[in-house]
């Protein structure tokens, strides 16, 4: 197999008009803003991912990352990549990106040159991306936010087009008002639809111990984050088995490593869920977490950054192999995006993983290129 696999890149700056406003922590934005980059070799055969940060929750900038992705790409380019050589699974892929400079990239940056190159190899190898998944399509929750009204009809429309899993922003109202959306939100789904909380560490124990205790019989498969640090998490979890099952998120971010997590200790064992995050994460990170919570049966939730098209569709053959059942994916921001981005099944409440799409998803009036210069 010829050692040098890639001979060219190009890298494209995106603004894509949203079609709700998105609010993140202290700003809302009308339109998401990334980078798309392609790999080619001199066969035809192409790669491509998406660089995203995500403002308010990446370390990065956008414009830190271009620069980012621009110097990686240059030096890459100088080593004509000769430390990228055949690789065929993903364990390899990982192992090998750990020997270059992309390992010491921003998350984002990570992300985005492993999704291009492994499509790349898929693409050069003539192999689905991810061997040895044999999912058709992955199931995705819907993400309910805003004010009470727009919850409920939202949730009453997307369950009568075949949505079957829903989670909910708590933590921004009263403890009162939230216990009472949830209880009308639980009769709105009715007994057959799964319903996630997420609550992006709003509360203080107590607040915790009591919303928990009042949405208990509720039926709530798990509720990310409730508690503001991690020393609140492991009281919590030490407490013994939590009445709402308990879901990592900001955590594994703030953490950054399996190593670091395991410092909970025994409370660990009372952890429901991690829900993964790899745009903010990293690819490599996001596979380690993967890994654990495989060794610990734990159900592994691939959720999004609010990535467009490209992104989610990669993010969407992850979530494919990472459980051996069919556990909802955290991939229903698409929802915020125009209806060209959406990809195939996402209008009733799942992804079609059989064809992976690419940048023919975005209008060409959304690209413009990036000169990298020598
Ligand atoms: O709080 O889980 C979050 C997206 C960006 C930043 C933070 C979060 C999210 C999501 C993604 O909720 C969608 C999902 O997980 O369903
Ligand atoms: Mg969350």
């Amino acid at each position: 197999m010829a050692a040098v696999i890639v001979t060219d890149c190009k890298l494209y700056r995106y603004r894509i008009p949203l079609v709700c406003p998105l609010s993140l922590k202290s700003e809302t934005y009308t339109a998401r803003d990334g980078l798309i980059l392609k790999l080619f070799d001199s066969e035809g055969n192409s790669g491509v991912g998406e660089i995203a940060p995500l403002p308010g929750y990446s370390r990065e900038n956008l414009d830190q990352a271009e620069q980012q992705t621009g110097r990686l790409l240059r030096s890459l380019r100088d080593s004509r990549w000769e430390s990228l050589r055949a690789i065929d699974d993903i364990d390899t892929l990982v192992s090998t990106v750990v020997q270059t400079s992309i390992t010491d990239a921003a998350p984002s940056v990570e992300f985005g040159f492993v999704a291009a190159l492994w499509t790349f190899l898929a693409a050069r190898n003539g192999t689905p991306l991810f061997v040895g998944s044999t999912k058709e399509y992955v199931s995705i929750n819907a993400l309910l936010t805003g004010d009470e009204d727009t919850v409920l009809s939202r949730a009453a429309n997307l369950r009568e087009q075949g949505y079957t899993c829903f989670k909910l922003k708590v933590g921004g109202r009263t403890v009162d008002d939230d216990v009472r959306l949830v209880h009308q939100l639980r009769e709105t789904l009715g007994d057959r639809c799964d319903l996630r909380l997420d609550a992006n560490r709003a509360w203080g124990i107590n607040d915790t111990l009591s919303f928990l205790k009042q949405v208990a019989l509720c039926g709530i498969e798990h509720i990310e984050e409730p508690v503001a640090t991690f020393d609140f998490l492991r009281e919590l979890l030490n407490c013994g088995r939590p009445a709402v099952p308990i879901a990592l998120d900001e955590t594994l971010v703030e953490v950054g490593s399996v190593f670091q997590l395991e410092k909970l200790g025994p409370a660990l064992d009372h952890v429901s869920a991690l829900v993964i995050k790899p745009t903010l994460l990293g690819f490599g990170r996001a596979h380690q977490f993967v890994r654990l919570a495989r060794e610990r049966k734990i159900p592994i939730v691939i959720s999004s950054s609010f990535e467009g098209p490209v992104g989610i569709s990669f993010l969407a053959q992850m979530a494919a192999v990472a459980n051996r059942l069919d556990v909802a994916a955290g991939l229903g921001t698409l929802d915020w995006f125009p209806p060209q981005c959406h990809l195939s099944g996402t209008e009733c409440g799942r992804i079609d993983v059989r064809s992976v799409p690419g940048i023919e998803k975005l209008d060409q009036r959304w690209l413009s290129e990036v000169e990298l210069g020598d």
